[in-house]
């Protein structure tokens, strides 16, 4: 056993592998089942894991509508030969899922082809209920030490749905086709929807950086989720987002030609090719491929190089491919013809140009073609990976052989010594495969060499091991996050507190902790719901409920001065005197005059910057960039704060940046001051409590004595604070529980 396959299996948990096709199909025959290994790039490449690790794989078997006793027949099998565990879903509801949502729309926008997107709201509601079957099957047979990994666009719903279920689980997602630029994304009607869905796994690999790029991208336009070293955190967990480029069983394929089998075949190969150069090209009959594109640039070659005439074949292996999709068949339509064209055209006695094989082949008889072919004309017009071109490669032992491969196939990122060349540019293949025909062998081997290298270091085994590796090590980001969760014993304790002690002293945030976060500043209007609540804390009597807030004094008082708590507005600034019933100013140098010269600036911010907007709170100014464009947004507010910090330098005037916010304010002033004036005003307090979401309430929990309550709303990084809630929803619920039947009320 090697050292990688020793990793696998150094977990004591099973691997649970998720995927729309088991790696074998079941078929129909003589009254009976069949059971066949199925082709294709994930289930060939995970072959390598069997029998390393504890695997279960779970997975479509390849037929609907059996039987009851038929899919136990069936269910029986799989589990004791195979380890697999079939999902059996009704026809009715595969077709819209399969056919439909992801073949029909998924695949062709992920692979920039939009026109042939369709999107319907059936199919949409198939993909989402065939999902929940693969979540349910999921749940039935979880055990916690067990690691799921996901694969591949059918089932991008999925993660989440599991861990809506099954909080603990630890989910990987893979996707095996490219992840497109927001600009593509953004056309799916379902697209928060599949953020959301995947990132409810712990990791997600894609093949390639741009893909992950992309997807990162689309997660700060939709979401607002913005990452940090390809982290992002979602409520309060982790999510890993990485490359793992996909590998191939490269031994496997480096062997082959020392098989007897293998050998007759290419000898027989070599017989019919006659001493013609070969030109070989593999793929699934799909439009992504450029099939059409390929053969009218080999029509090309032959009528700008008529000197090959009769010296060079085409070898077009297409395996059949989704054949129940109106596309796919004209496209099969559109190839037969166009190779009945070239050849009618072109051919001579003894010599046809393109040898058109429409079949799947065995390994077997794959190999053969991959060592007979001189050149390798790999073109799709997008692949996420493409293995052919690195089988072609890890085929050829001998290390020659050209490989002509597409800069929009996933795998040109890793294999930069091959002819690379634009799909859609015939006249830059017509050049390249000149080049590939007439390239000396040493240059053959001076350019595969190191690719082959890489190959073999960078096997699909290690893929494998890399992606569990990093899956593992995310089940361990998340403790840490948890060290200071308000659950369970803890809540417990903070209830009792607050019970048993009195006064009671309990500062409140507004926006982010009281309130979720809105496009508009006015839009966080408290709901009924809200003043309901705070009129019941503060009607308590040893309760004094304190809003803390950012907020400019007029909002506060107009909004929830009516439930009779306490107010701190502008971050301190102003405190409300409920015996006076007035606004008290706390800044010793108040002055206003200063407004007047920084607003120009911050105009002129606004000006730059489309979304953006200027928000006077009296004692301070703040420059809004929630509904820009992210990453416009960002880069104006680094810019804005650079620039107020070399203006305001030797005033008493602070520039801070906030949550999506830059706000400028007396550097005298914080909400720390204002708690403790509220501190030194009141008889000693039995019971504090304060809750925040933002750096301004930092202030607030380091300055209160040891044994208060400080909760953070949201991740918990670098706060003073003794614990976390996740949102404001949580907030409410604890503060609901105070209010609670059991409290003194
Ligand atoms: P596919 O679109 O299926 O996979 P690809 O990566 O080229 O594309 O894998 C095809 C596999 O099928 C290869 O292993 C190849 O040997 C085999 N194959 C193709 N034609 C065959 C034939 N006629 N007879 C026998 N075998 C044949 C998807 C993505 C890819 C990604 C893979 C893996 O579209 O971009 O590389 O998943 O992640």
């Amino acid at each position: 056993m090697s050292e990688a396959s020793n990793k696998l299996s150094e977990s004591s948990g099973r691997l649970v592998i998720v995927s729309n096709r088991l790696p074998v199909s079941v078929v129909r025959q003589d009254g009976g089942f069949a059971y066949h290994p199925s082709i294709g790039g994930l289930a060939t490449s995970l072959d390598a894991l069997r029998g390393k690790t504890e695997m279960l794989w779970l997975g479509w078997p390849g037929l609907t509508d059996l039987e009851p006793e038929e899919e136990q027949e069936v269910e029986h099998k799989l589990a004791e030969s195979y380890n697999c565990l079939p999902l059996f879903i009704p026809s009715e509801e595969f077709g819209p899922y399969y056919t439909g949502f992801s073949n029909g729309c998924l695949w062709p926008l992920f692979h920039y082809f939009p026109q042939y997107a369709h999107y319907a709201w059936e199919e949409w509601n198939a993909y989402e209920s065939v999902n929940q079957r693969f979540r349910d099957r999921i749940l039935d047979i979880l055990r916690p030490d067990d690691r799921v990994w996901i694969h591949d666009y059918h089932l991008m719903r999925l993660p989440a749905l599991v861990r809506k279920d099954y909080p603990e689980a630890n989910l990987g997602f893979f996707l095996h086709i490219p992840f497109p630029s927001y600009e593509i994304f953004r056309m799916l009607p379902w697209r928060n929807e599949i953020l959301r869905g995947l990132i409810g796994a712990d990791l997600i690999g894609f093949h390639s950086f741009s893909y992950a790029r992309h997807f990162l991208s689309s997660l700060l336009r939709l979401l607002g989720l913005e990452q940090e070293f390809g982290r992002v955190v979602y409520g309060e967990r982790p999510v890993r987002i990485e490359t793992f480029p996909l590998g191939i069983d490269v031994e496997r394929f480096a062997r082959a030609h020392e098989k007897p089998e293998i050998q007759a075949e290419l000898a027989d190969l070599r017989r019919q090719a006659d001493e013609r150069r070969i030109i070989l090209s593999v793929d699934r009959l799909d439009f992504t491929k450029g099939i059409l594109q390929r053969l009218r640039a080999f029509e090309e070659f032959l009528e700008r190089y008529p000197q090959w005439l009769g010296k060079v074949s085409l070898i077009s292996l297409c395996v059949p491919s989704r054949m129940s999709v109106p596309e796919y068949q004209q496209l099969k339509r559109q190839v037969d013809e166009m190779v009945g064209s070239i050849n009618g055209r072109f051919s001579q006695p003894g010599w046809t140009p393109i040898w058109y094989l429409y079949r799947k082949l065995p390994f077997e008889s794959l190999v053969p073609l991959y060592l007979l072919a001189d050149v390798a004309l790999v073109t799709p017009l997008r692949d996420g990976m493409n293995l052919v071109a690195k089988e072609y490669l890890a085929t050829r032992a001998d290390e020659t052989g050209v490989l002509v491969l597409s800069e929009t196939a996933g795998s040109a990122e890793e294999l930069g010594e091959a002819l690379i060349v634009n799909p859609h540019d015939s006249r830059s293949i017509v050049d390249h495969l000149l080049m590939a025909l007439e390239m000396p062998v040493e240059e053959q081997k001076r350019r595969n060499r190191p690719m082959i290298a890489r190959l073999k270091r960078y096997t699909v085994e290690r893929w494998a091991e890399d992606f569990l590796t990093q899956l593992e090590a995310s089940r361990r980001d998340r403790p840490s996050y948890r060290v200071h969760r308000l659950v369970d014993a803890r809540r417990k304790h903070l209830l009792e507190a607050f019970d048993a002690r009195k006064p009671r002293l309990l500062l409140l945030d507004y926006d982010g902790t009281l309130v979720g976060f809105h496009g508009r500043a006015e839009g966080a209007e408290p709901d009924a719901g809200l003043l309901e609540l705070l009129s019941g804390l503060a009607a308590v009597p040893d309760n004094k409920v304190v809003v803390i807030s950012g907020r400019d004094h007029a909002t506060l008082q107009h909004w929830i001065a009516g439930t009779g708590v306490d107010m701190v507005a502008e971050h301190g600034a102003r405190i409300w005197d409920s015996a006076l019933g007035e606004w008290q100013i706390l800044g010793e140098h108040f002055e206003e005059a200063w407004q007047q010269q920084i607003r120009p600036v911050l105009e002129v911010y606004v000006d730059r910057t489309p979304g953006a907007y200027v928000e006077d709170k009296g004692s301070s100014l703040v420059w809004h960039y929630r509904r820009a464009e992210p990453e416009l947004g960002s880069l104006r507010a680094k810019e804005l704060m650079e620039n107020l910090e070399s203006y305001l330098a030797n005033t008493p005037l602070h520039v801070m940046q906030g949550n999506k916010v830059v706000e400028i304010k007396q550097s005298n002033i914080n909400k720390g001051r204002a708690a403790l004036r509220l501190l030194e005003a009141d008889p000693p307090f039995g019971f504090i409590l304060a809750v925040g979401d933002d750096v301004t309430d930092e202030d607030v929990f380091g300055v209160l004595p040891e044994d208060a309550w400080t909760i953070k709303v949201g991740r918990s990084v670098q706060t003073y604070a003794k614990y976390t809630l996740p949102d404001s929803w949580a907030v409410r619920d604890l503060l609901e529980d105070l209010l609670g039947p059991d409290q003194p009320g």
